[in-house]
């Protein structure tokens, strides 16, 4: 080892020192934030993603330290992703779970919810506090809506991260609620271990999953709402929806996929929707596939990270945040082509860099 190892530990107690540095605006370390998300508080793991999403300058040598420390002693955890179109009763089932979870098995869960339609309304998470009342109020729960707007780099390196802090705060479940459309569900799937499709008879939501290539991808359907006078057809969209999954090649090796009826109101079904993850848990875990599953996870994290990485030095001055507004003004109002305003912004950052890189 030698010099090597003299060098490595010089570089490891510089980190060291900066960990144990209180940032800037008088707060935690990097240290102490995840000290305390370890210990438990909930404030602190609040604080710390929202530190992690922060895209001020200052919070990014803690954030990263944070992250850092966290994805080192990850934790054992499921991540389960809930996907459906709006109103399936994601947020009600994951309540339902959640209280199955907590009083059965004494098991802590987060909750983080990613809302593609507050990116166009502006607005939060539509009430999904209250959609889980039972997790918002207890104290072994930890809900947050993943942000969407605004993020640098997308909502999947956000959310991952937040992942990453959940785990390291010692919540053993994690859900990500997403709704159904488009590339939410995508890039929701590349994050998680087991993908539950939240479906309801009568919407023809069976056939929208087909269309959707959804079914491809789940690891198994909850058929919602059966209770009252809609039990009679959520069976029979369960017994659609099973029959559909048969035709679509299994999502993990030895696991068939299940559709199973439910009802977040009644709990009809919650215990073996819970049972059935586990059980798809300890298959994909002993075969191998969770562990090759979460390294092509990694793999996509990272270049997320790089990606996120690249535009925030892109942006890093005025001077290119100016242009960006002003082309950005100029391909809505279509006086440019958007690879035209794309094509300049790359060359006056280029120009700029070679600049700097003179001057060096
Ligand atoms: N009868 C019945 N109603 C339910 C059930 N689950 C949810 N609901 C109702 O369906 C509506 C939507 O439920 P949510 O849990 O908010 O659905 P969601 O899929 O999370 O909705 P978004 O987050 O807006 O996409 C609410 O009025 C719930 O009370 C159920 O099992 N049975
Ligand atoms: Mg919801």
């Amino acid at each position: 080892m030698g010099e090597g190892g003299a060098t490595d530990q010089r570089v490891q107690s510089t980190a060291e020192v900066r960990r144990n540095k209180p940032s800037l605006h008088g707060r935690r370390s990097a240290s102490q934030y995840v000290e305390g998300m370890r210990a438990g508080d909930r404030s602190i793991l609040a604080k710390a993603i929202t530190l992690v999403e922060s895209l001020h300058p200052a919070d990014c040598l803690v954030a990263a330290d944070i992250l850092e420390m966290c994805l080192k002693e990850p934790g054992e955890s499921i991540v389960v992703g809930v996907t459906g179109v709006p109103g399936a009763g994601k947020s009600s089932l994951i309540d339902a779970l959640g209280l199955h979870i907590i009083s059965n098995y004494r098991e802590k869960i987060a909750v983080l919810a990613i809302d593609p339609s507050s990116r166009i309304s502006g607005g939060s998470i539509l009430g999904d506090k209250t959609r889980m009342p039972f997790l918002a109020s207890s104290e072994m729960s930890f809900v947050r809506p993943s942000p969407t707007k605004g993020t640098l780099g997308g909502i999947a390196s956000q959310t991952r991260n937040d992942i990453a802090l959940c785990k390291a705060a010692g919540f053993r479940n994690v859900f990500i609620e997403t709704v159904g459309v488009g590339q939410s569900e995508t890039s929701v799937r590349e994050m998680v271990d087991f993908l539950l499709l939240v479906a309801i008879a009568g919407t023809g939501d069976e056939l929208q999953g087909i269309k959707r290539g959804v079914m491809e991808t789940v690891d198994g359907i909850a058929m919602n709402k059966a209770d009252g006078e809609n039990t009679r057809e959520a069976e029979k969209a369960r017994a659609v929806a099973e029959l559909a999954l048969h035709y679509f090649p299994s999502s993990a090796p030895g696991w068939t996929p299940p559709a199973i009826l439910c009802s977040a109101s009644t709990g009809l079904g919650v215990n073996e929707i819970w049972l059935r993850i586990i059980e798809h848990h300890k298959i994909v875990s002993q075969s191998g596939y969770l562990e090759r599953l979460r390294r092509e996870q990694n793999l996509s994290y990272l270049n997320e990270n790089l990606e996120r990485g690249l535009k925030q030095i892109f942006m890093s001055t005025p001077l290119m945040k100016k242009r960006l507004a002003e082309l950005e003004n100029e391909v809505a109002t279509g006086q440019m082509s958007p690879i035209a305003a794309a094509r300049q912004l790359l060359s006056i950052y280029d120009s700029n860099r070679q600049q700097r890189d003179g001057k060096t």
